[in-house]
């Protein structure tokens, strides 16, 4: 099937999002690409070298609460990926404003952008979160929203106001809900290059509550393959899921990556639990699977990939590392690393 002619990537200095950015420029070289992106303390330019100076793509820096710059970077497209969020928990447990701002106001703000334009396609990316912890079942996409932080409630009120848009002006929206990705360009705040570059500087790895919380891991560039098809395939109005159902307690995925740099388990340090810590996040991707989607990355063969990905690239971590991203681990970690215990004692 034709793909759009001209599309907008919010959030497109992020991790999923300049991943997209690089999908759909490798693939579809007949797409013109705008991205907008607040260049928050995630966005980095760097994530999208040697794209951007590409006549096909158009950086715009601008947040999408700003209905000015919204309107400058809709100009000629016709369809919108908004990625653009505020996205880590444990900062949304310290303080939600700039979450429901993002994630709620942001997406109104683009919602109504796209109505006026008449575009063909939005595509809002949303999580697994959203349905909270499962008990034992799979969540599917009619199964209540119970968010269990403040990011995952804001999250919900993005989707919602999607589905508020649909059903009241007929905005031709998808939502989309992923489990946890992982994969090249992603933030170290995040557990997986967290505990990658930790190992790589020689420091402990802070692992919350008994480490038996489970996460099902999406490799990114599947995430991108199932975006790609819902925008092309999926129905207007619908929600769909994409989960891997490679589903892993954290501990087990910190012994992997100890273990594939030649790290001991000693490494690992038990902290204090995350607060409101959901335990289990499960999902039945099967509405997606019928339109012809699977994930084509193996969890161990992608995770070693993505370990070598961070060890090679060292000075792009360092730098992110480095500055405000010192003190946030600094006044998060430090206190909770003293009082944590070394794994195996
Ligand atoms: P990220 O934090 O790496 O990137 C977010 C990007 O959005 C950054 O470039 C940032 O500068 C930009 N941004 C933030 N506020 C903005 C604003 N007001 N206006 C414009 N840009 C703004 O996030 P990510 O992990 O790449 O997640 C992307 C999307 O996917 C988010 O919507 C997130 O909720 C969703 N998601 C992520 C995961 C995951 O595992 N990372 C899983 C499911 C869903
Ligand atoms: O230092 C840590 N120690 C630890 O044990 C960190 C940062 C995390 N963890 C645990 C908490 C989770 O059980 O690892 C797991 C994964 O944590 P995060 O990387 O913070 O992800 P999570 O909270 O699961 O949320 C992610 O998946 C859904 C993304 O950050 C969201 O944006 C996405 O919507």
């Amino acid at each position: 099937m034709e793909f759009f002619r001209s599309i907008l990537i919010t959030g497109g200095a992020g991790f999923i999002g300049s991943n997209f950015v690089r999908y759909i420029f490798g693939r579809r070289p007949e797409c013109r690409i705008t991205v907008l992106d607040a260049l928050t303390y995630a966005g980095n330019l760097e994530n999208l070298a040697g794209i951007l100076d590409d006549p096909r793509v158009k950086f715009i820096k601008g947040s999408i609460c700003d209905a000015e710059a919204v309107r400058a970077a809709f100009e000629g497209c016709d369809a919108v990926f908004n990625f653009a969020a505020e996205t880590h928990v444990d900062r949304s447990i310290q303080e939600a404003g700039s979450f429901i701002q993002t994630d709620v106001y942001g997406t109104y703000t683009l919602l109504r952008e796209a109505q006026a334009r008449g575009v063909e396609r939005f595509v809002q990316i949303s999580t697994d979160e959203v349905y909270g912890s499962s008990a034992g079942e799979s969540f599917v996409v009619r199964s209540p929203l119970e968010p269990g932080n403040p990011y995952s409630a804001s999250k919900c009120g993005g989707d919602l106001m999607c589905r508020a848009f649909h059903n009241t002006y007929g905005t031709p929206v998808v939502v989309t809900r992923s489990s946890n990705n992982f994969g090249p360009w992603q933030h170290v705040e995040k557990f997986i290059p967290l505990f990658v570059t930790n190992t790589l500087e020689g420091k402990d790895l802070p692992l919350y509550g008994d480490g038996m919380h489970r996460r099902d891991w999406l490799y990114v560039e599947d995430h991108c393959s199932a975006l790609e098809l819902v925008a092309l395939e999926g129905r207007t109005g619908e929600v769909y899921n994409i989960a891997s159902g490679e589903s892993r307690p954290n501990l087990e995925v910190a012994g992997i990556i100890l273990d594939s740099l030649g790290a001991p388990r000693s490494r690992i340090v038990f902290i204090e639990d995350r607060k409101g810590h959901d335990r289990v996040y499960a999902m039945d991707a099967s509405k997606l699977e019928a339109l012809g989607w699977k994930p084509r990355h193996d969890f161990a063969e992608s995770l070693e990939r993505t370990v070598a990905w961070y060890r090679d690239n060292r000075g792009w971590w360092e730098r992110v590392k480095s500055g405000a991203f010192r003190d946030y681990y600094e006044r998060h970690y430090r206190e909770k690393l003293k009082k944590g215990t070394i794994h195996g004692s």
